[in-house]
């Protein structure tokens, strides 16, 4: 099958959101919880944050746990979001002395990245827009947001700088609400010589965006930047990082299709949200709803699917569906 699953570390921590403040599990350390998510088979790969789950401090015990566990650091992604200092804003701050610490903040991990060996920097805006109208130079904030962003790739020119996108929450409306709008900035990079700026696509964004996930990732990939993906499923419209294809079934498997027609050969990465339920568990049944179609897609056959998209019959491809669920066993 080959592909290769990574997840946050977080998704094994206390679970604390705004409706259970101190979260529904006791608080460990970072290194007990690799060795929680270790427990998952088909896991191999981790993700961490920069400082809350990895840092100076314990970053040789995290390489150490990871070594230990073969398991591969994928990815960090500095927190600029969860803090009181980028509340009004970090990498677009209007205020210069909090965008310099936000520049700082990603430099720091891109250090952490490199120690690990990890090949990605997640980089999530998402305070990287405005609360209320009329209170911001739009001007200024996008000037800001892309010079720190062209700051953090030069600095991590050996990495690769994924955005993940996302339409609001936590700052009312954020500057890349979907995937054309990181696309905007991703190619105003390149025109200043900055080639390693790409996207991290969530599924639970792109649906908040009003995309179709398959579609999505032709339009990125058709820029060579789809370079990670958080996968994960979603109701309607709050992002509670559910089970994979547990809810948009049929759109993840035109999803699974389409990557592996894309030739994609970045990690399958899952954001997930467990509250209440074992960790491990829920990363584990993740994996499986995963697994199950992409074999089910394999038994029908790439080849066949690919016909059936390329008659553009949208008769033939309800029977092309219900056969994909067939062998969905
Ligand atoms: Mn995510």
């Amino acid at each position: 099958m080959g592909i290769r699953f990574s997840t946050g570390i977080w998704v094994f921590g206390a679970g604390v959101e705004r409706f259970a403040p101190t979260g529904y599990k006791a608080a460990r350390t970072t290194v007990d919880l690799i060795y929680e998510a270790a427990k998952v088979e088909d896991l191999q790969g981790l993700e961490f944050h920069y400082p809350t789950e990895v840092n100076e401090e314990n970053v040789r015990l995290v390489r150490d746990a990871l070594s230990s566990h073969n398991i591969k650091s994928v990815g960090i992604a500095p927190v600029l979001s969860q803090e009181s200092q980028w509340a009004r804003g970090a990498l677009s701050a209007l205020d210069e002395d909090t965008r310099r610490r936000a520049v700082d903040r990603c430099r720091r991990a891109v250090d952490i990245a490199r120690t690990l060996d990890a090949e990605i920097l997640i980089v999530w805006p998402g305070r990287e827009g405005f609360d209320f109208p009329l209170t911001t130079d739009y001007r200024r904030l996008w000037d800001n947001y892309i010079s720190a962003i062209r700051e953090v790739a030069e600095y991590g020119s050996d990495l690769k700088v994924a955005l993940e996108y996302k339409m609001e929450d936590p700052a009312s409306y954020l500057l890349h609400g979907s995937a054309a709008r990181a696309l905007t900035t991703i190619l105003e990079l390149r025109s200043q010589g900055v080639n390693n700026v790409g996207i991290n696509v969530e599924f639970a964004h792109a649906k908040l965006a009003k995309e179709y996930v398959p579609e999505t990732v032709v339009l990125i990939s058709r820029y060579r930047a789809l370079y990670h993906l958080h996968l994960n499923d979603i109701f309607t419209e709050v992002d509670l990082d559910l089970f994979p294809a547990s809810v948009h079934l049929l759109e993840f498997i035109e999803l699974l299709y389409w990557l592996h027609e894309l030739e994609y050969s970045g990690w399958y990465g899952l954001d997930l949200f467990p509250r209440y339920l074992d960790a491990a568990e829920m990363v584990r049944q993740s994996i499986n709803n995963i697994k199950t179609l992409h074999t089910a897609l394999e038994r029908v056959g790439w080849t066949r699917i690919r016909k059936t998209i390329e008659a553009n019959n949208p008769i033939e491809s309800q029977k092309l569906l219900r056969e994909i669920l067939s062998a969905y066993t």
